[in-house]
């Protein structure tokens, strides 16, 4: 019964408004230009820079893998620290202290960066900027306990941010954007610790956990929230990944729209993708902020995110430009049309 209601209601106010458009159009604009108007949205005339924000990806690899208690991870946590600082943007650090799957207690640093803080709509961007302990998906069982370099599992992300904050001159949104860099998302229980490891996905997503249970502005809200992470690799695909489905499937679709309108469908399919256990999960749970995760999918039956997720693959050699640029004129488009 409630369904058919609302049907019903969204029928009458797709009539309405078609009414509406028709009557415009016949009074304002000539047939010339009524033939030629399509219904896609307006192009954001910002150019978001392939090389620029490869360069972002090279620069955090460069510290080495950015592993908790890692002299690569604090020199990493402060340069994104400062290169956030010098896109004019405010800076705030939470340091905290989070339990692991392997009993230890290690220190966790989210770096958020905020764009006009005062203001009351906002839009939340994040990524993890943390790497992986150990290459346990790697198919070299001698690589199990090496670390993950990241540059598309963890960099690229960052990188994307990195890139839209260098951009935010003139983008000039009326809006408040937070950039969060989520630490230790990526200490989930590797395949070989299994014992004693909780089943539940909680050992992944420290950071975040505690941001949403601890956000670094008491009460903080924002309108929406887009999680950034993989979106450099060569052989990504962005499917929809079943969370953000569930919890946010309008801002979905403003996004792939926004995909569709700077050409980037190529790479944003209308496919379901995977179940990620991953950041945006605790920002819906504990906060109600709808969040989706741009995550690849990798064709074929044997799912994943990508060949090289998790192994000694995942470097700068093996990041696509043509992919940060798909995935990061796409938010560009979402941020400059966006209307609160
Ligand atoms: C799982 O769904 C187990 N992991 C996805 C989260 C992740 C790990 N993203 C990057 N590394
Ligand atoms: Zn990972």
């Amino acid at each position: 019964m409630k369904y058919f209601a609302h049907i019903s209601l969204c029928f009458t106010l797709v009539t309405v408004f078609s009414l509406l458009a028709c009557g415009s159009k016949n009074s304002a604009t000539s047939q010339a230009e009524q033939t030629t108007t399509t219904p896609t949205e307006q192009k954001v005339s910002v150019t978001f820079n392939v090389d620029s924000a490869f360069a972002f990806v090279q620069k955090q690899c460069d510290f080495g893998p950015r592993t908790p208690e890692s002299a690569a991870h604090k020199k990493c946590g402060d340069y994104i620290v400062e290169q956030f600082k010098h896109y004019k943007l405010q800076v705030t650090e939470q340091h905290a202290q989070v339990n692991t799957w392997d009993g230890k207690t290690l220190p966790c640093r989210n770096i958020i960066a905020s764009y006009k803080p005062e203001a009351e709509k906002r839009v939340l961007l994040c990524a993890h900027w943390d790497c992986r302990p150990w290459c346990d998906a790697d198919a070299d069982e001698a690589n199990h306990k090496k670390p993950v370099m990241g540059a598309n599992d963890g960099a690229s992300g960052v990188a994307v941010m990195l890139e839209v904050a260098r951009l935010l001159k003139d983008l000039q949104p009326q809006y408040g954007i937070d950039f969060i860099c989520f630490d230790m998302e990526d200490y989930g229980a590797p395949y070989w610790g299994e014992e004693g490891a909780p089943q539940d996905g909680s050992d992944w997503c420290l950071g975040s956990q505690y941001w949403a249970q601890n956000p670094h502005v008491a009460g903080y809200r924002a309108e929406y929230g887009i999680l950034l992470d993989m979106v450099g690799g060569k052989d990504a695909r962005f499917c929809r990944e079943y969370y953000s489905m569930q919890y946010a499937s309008s801002i979905m679709t403003k996004v792939w729209s926004a995909a569709e309108a700077v050409g980037a469908d190529k790479y944003f399919l209308y496919e379901d993708g995977s179940v990620a256990i991953d950041d945006h999960l605790p920002i819906n749970q504990y906060l109600g902020v709808p969040t989706i995760d741009i995550i690849p999918c990798l064709a074929g039956p044997q799912g994943g995110f990508s060949a090289t997720w998790h192994t000694v693959n995942d470097t700068p050699e093996h990041i696509s430009r043509e992919v940060l640029g798909a995935v990061g004129q796409t938010l560009i488009q979402v941020l400059g049309s966006e209307v609160f």
